[in-house]
């Protein structure tokens, strides 16, 4: 493996940029030591401490962090990792308490701060709904630290980067990956090299926001093994989970995660990867990848993965190389691939591999069961493609198998989003997830349609999730549900008009009747023929029953899987028969029931499907 940095030629700079770099560089301290930090991705006030306890929140290891250390290792600077949502979701297992919390992350962050005079802090900001974290964890530094340089780096700084060195709230954002530019960064400030570093934003001495040249396509083939020594990732279990796969695992299963290709072929308009990845798939060497696993796998007891990768099997001969690889060298690790594969390059042979190298699941994009839709949005997949893997998956149901659908894209017409109600019923996977849209920074369609932005939601922070990425009411849980005349419900959604678009309100109400008859009334588990099916059936639901422990209709199928198993004890059943019931008992399960009935299922009844929703998709025999 190398840790060699690619170098490409830069114009020596105009003149004003170079002057405006150097009087910002000054008076900064860059070789004392680095801090390195992952924010809380939970917005502290709802932090629950049940779901905390249940580990039913994201708990992801901060790798890009990981691979920044491993520059700062290689260019002689002391780095360390502080890891501030751990801590929260630590603490929330003790008291989540927002005070309490507060205090964990802020005495965190001071210690590792007390260590030096004038760090250089890094913080990685990711996600646009994080903004209160991002912004308490910079005032924090420089209230601690005022003269320290701060620096952001990830892909929602990238999106952001003017708004975040004009605000003051950080010196510099570095944008897109961070290794090269952090190793071009050192050789400047080190006087090593006469051209300026690139992807840098910062602010000139008139306040103006300055960047210098934009680098997309540097190396991927980093050591960072001995960086897992900076974090506790035997620990990650503990606090939270990475997916519903890892929690379906066992929640005691230590996990990790392991990133083998960055960038993706496609260029679909809301996702921001090309933009910030850059074009095509850069692939690390195999070895490499399974080296890394080995050594979690034996030195700190890892045995379940999840990829980090947009793009999984691109490359096919490499990725069947990897699989058997991991097949060979880590028998009995299981693996998962919570972020998703591109369906249509699934073929037989990277199935099998797949499955024989531990695979316990994974989701695929289809985004769209409208052809028109899927132009439009440029996804790499036809509706038959989609099909052909649909039936390729029925034949692998050790493989749970999820498939995400976006609700809401813009001008997206409601006649257009039944066809992703019918495509999800029909395919039969074992799971669909229907996203609402949200707009995300730096893509094709948030520059298309920026207007938009204040009427779009975010999701619901940070806790697991596979079906109500979107509870109904957020914060309040189910609790505050009121029903409202203007907006179509439960089966009456039906009968909105085809051409219309719906509003974000009507949304909702969509997403909860597409949830409701295909993740619950007709989940293929309900059906199947299939044992294994069914048992993985069983615990997905249990693992997302955890995380969402007021959600009435994950109670109620999950009694009618396990009495249709017929393993478990009478007392047992009934004792989750009168949990279903009690969840059952608020206003708004009651009103739900009166739409749904799933409450049906508590008397081994599947509850039909309204023949006007029914009409849109057949129903599946036996
Ligand atoms: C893991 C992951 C998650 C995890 C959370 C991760 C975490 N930290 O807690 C979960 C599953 C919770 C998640 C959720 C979501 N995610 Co997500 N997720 C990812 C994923 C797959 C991997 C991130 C990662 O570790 N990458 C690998 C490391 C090496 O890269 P990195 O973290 O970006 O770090 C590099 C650079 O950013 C930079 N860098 C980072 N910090 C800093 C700091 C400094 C100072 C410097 C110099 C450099 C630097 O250098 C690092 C090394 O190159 C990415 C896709 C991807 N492959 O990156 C999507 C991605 C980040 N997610 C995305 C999306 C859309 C979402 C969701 C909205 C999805 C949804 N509909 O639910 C939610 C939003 C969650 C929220 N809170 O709002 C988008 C982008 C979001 C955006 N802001 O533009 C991405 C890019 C996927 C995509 N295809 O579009 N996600
Ligand atoms: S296939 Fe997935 S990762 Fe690739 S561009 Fe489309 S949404 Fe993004």
């Amino acid at each position: 493996m190398v840790n060699e940095l690619m170098v490409v030629g830069t114009k020596r700079p105009a003149g004003h940029l170079q002057e405006a770099l150097d009087a910002r560089l000054a008076g900064f301290e860059f070789e004392e030591g680095a801090i390195l930090v992952q924010i809380p991705q939970v917005p502290l006030d709802l932090l629950e401490g049940e779901v905390a306890r249940n580990r039913g929140y994201f708990a992801y290891p901060p790798q890009g962090l990981l691979y920044l250390s491993a520059v700062f290792g290689a260019l002689g600077v002391e780095a360390r990792i502080v890891d501030l949502n751990f801590v929260v979701l630590e603490q929330g297992q003790k008291s989540a308490e927002p005070r309490d919390v507060e205090r964990a992350w802020r005495d965190a962050l001071d210690t590792a701060l007390e260590a030096y005079t004038r760090p250089f802090v890094c913080v990685s900001f990711m996600f646009d709904p994080t903004y209160p974290q991002f912004r308490a964890v910079c005032e924090e530094v420089r209230r601690r630290r005022p003269t320290a340089c701060i620096a952001a780096g990830g892909v929602n700084a990238t999106a952001d980067a003017a708004r975040l060195v004009e605000e003051g709230l950080v010196d510099f954002v570095f944008t897109n990956e961070g290794e090269y530019s952090l190793e071009r960064f050192y050789r400047y400030v080190r006087g090593q090299r006469d051209e300026l570093p690139v992807n840098l934003v910062f602010r000139d001495a008139d306040g103006a926001v300055v960047r210098t040249e934009e680098f997309r396509d540097a190396a991927v083939d980093f050591d960072i093994r001995e960086q897992y020594d900076r974090i506790a990732i035997a620990e990650y279990h503990r606090v939270g989970s990475i997916s519903n796969f890892s929690r379906m695992n066992g929640i005691e299963v230590p996990f990790a995660t392991v990133l083998a290709k960055r960038g993706c072929r496609a260029q679909c308009t809301f996702c921001g990867v090309r933009n910030f990845n850059g074009k095509g798939v850069r692939v690390r060497e195999v070895d490499g990848v399974v080296e890394e696993m080995e050594h979690l796998h034996r030195k700190f007891g890892i045995q379940h993965f999840d990829w980090l990768d947009d793009d999984l099997v691109f490359d096919r001969q490499s990725s069947l190389r990897m699989f058997r690889q991991i097949a060979e060298r880590l028998p009995g690790v299981t693996w998962a691939a919570n972020n998703g594969i591109i369906a249509a390059a699934i073929t037989p042979d990277i199935m099998d591999a797949m499955q024989a190298s531990g695979c316990i699941g994974f989701k695929v994009g289809l985004e769209s069961g409208n052809p028109e839709v899927l132009r439009k949005v440029k996804k790499p997949t036809s509706l038959d493609k989609f099909y052909e893997f649909a039936v390729l998956a029925q034949g692998y149901p050790k493989m749970f198998v999820a498939v995400n659908f976006i609700i809401g894209l813009p001008e997206e017409r409601f006649g257009q989003m039944l066809d992703s109600f019918t495509a999800a019923t029909r395919a039969r996977l074992d799971w669909n997830n229907f996203y609402l849209y949200q707009h995300i920074k730096n893509t094709a369609l948030y520059i298309a349609y920026g207007g938009l932005s204040d009427t779009t939601e975010t999701i619901e922070h940070g806790r697991e999730g596979e079906g109500p990425n979107m509870n109904p009411v957020r914060g309040g849980g189910f609790r505050n549900y009121r029903s409202s005349d203007d907006v179509r419900s439960g089966y009456d959604v039906i009968e909105l008009d085809p051409e219309t678009v719906p509003s974000r309100r009507q949304l909702r109400e969509i997403w909860f009747t597409f949830n409701t008859v295909a993740n619950f009334l007709r989940m293929p588990a309900v059906t199947t023929d299939s044992e294994i099916r069914l048992r993985n059936g069983i615990r997905w639901m249990e693992v997302l029953s955890q995380a969402y422990p007021e959600d009435a209709a994950m109670a109620c199928v999950l009694y009618f899987l396990r009495r249709r198993l017929a393993e478990t004890a009478a007392s047992e059943l009934e004792r989750l028969r009168q949990g279903a019931r009690a969840r059952l008992a608020s206003d708004y399960w009651k009103a739900r029931d009166r739409s749904f009935a799933v409450s049906a299922f508590l008397d081994g009844v599947v509850p039909p499907v309204d023949p006007r929703l029914a009409r849109v998709f057949t129903e599946p025999q036996g």
